[in-house]
């Protein structure tokens, strides 16, 4: 069963949203042992490593965040997932249909991304553990982004899903993550504010004080 307190913290990072004065497998380490709750290997978008370069590093990232007892969601891959056995998939609507794979990923998380009250109404939630929502903010860290929804569509989808496993994607930071949660989210996600932060540690833990 999904356990929605793993949407708290949600890390997303591929290799091209880390400084190169870093790794990732650094960032990603100092990440778990402060706390993050989910984490999301996002490889895509200019540098992004592809083929066994990405499956390797999938594989060792997945091992790290299985010793910290962290869910690791591959995104959109559904053969790596698959490959090397990930705790889950994150799919967005443009990505393979969820009822496509949703048979393979029997006991797994599956998570899809909507934007808007008529995204919600397109998609079909049966085989979905929760979903992201945002943009909520101006983000640079996805090319074809939507345009910002702001909070203020996390009530809108409440309305419908009632207390469907939901959490904010898109420019959030520390300073807006309680208006995120007082929004209604059951958590934030999160690549830039915490891939490109001076002090991982720090930020990490100042997301899990404002969470709650
Ligand atoms: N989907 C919607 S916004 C976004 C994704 C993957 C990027 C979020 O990155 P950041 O750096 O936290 O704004
Ligand atoms: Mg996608």
């Amino acid at each position: 069963m999904f356990d929605k307190d793993s949407l708290k913290v949600y890390f997303i990072c591929g290799t091209q949203d880390i400084p190169s004065s870093k790794s990732i497998k650094e960032v990603v380490k100092i990440a778990l042992d402060s706390g993050i709750t989910m984490f999301q290997y996002r490889e895509k978008g200019d540098g992004a490593l592809i083929g066994n370069d990405k499956r390797e590093m999938a594989q060792q990232l997945l091992e790290l965040c299985q010793s910290y007892n962290v869910p690791f969601i591959v995104n959109d891959d559904v053969a790596l997932a698959e490959n090397i056995n990930a705790d889950g998939i994150h799919v967005g609507q443009n990505d393979m249909k969820v009822t496509e794979f949703a048979q393979k990923f029997k006991n797994k998380i599956i998570g899809l991304s909507i934007s808007d009250v008529n995204e919600y109404q397109q998609s079909d939630l049966t085989y979905v553990d929760y979903i992201g929502v945002g943009p909520m903010y101006a983000t640079n860290s996805k090319k074809d982004a939507n345009l910002p929804v702001g909070p203020e569509m996390i009530p809108k989808l409440r309305s419908y899903i009632e207390d469907f496993p939901l959490v904010a994607i898109g420019g959030i930071t520390v300073d807006n993550t309680k208006e995120i949660i007082q929004a209604g989210a059951d958590g934030v996600s999160i690549i830039s504010a915490i891939s490109k932060s001076a002090n991982v540690s720090k930020t990490v833990r100042q997301f899990l004080q404002n969470v709650d």
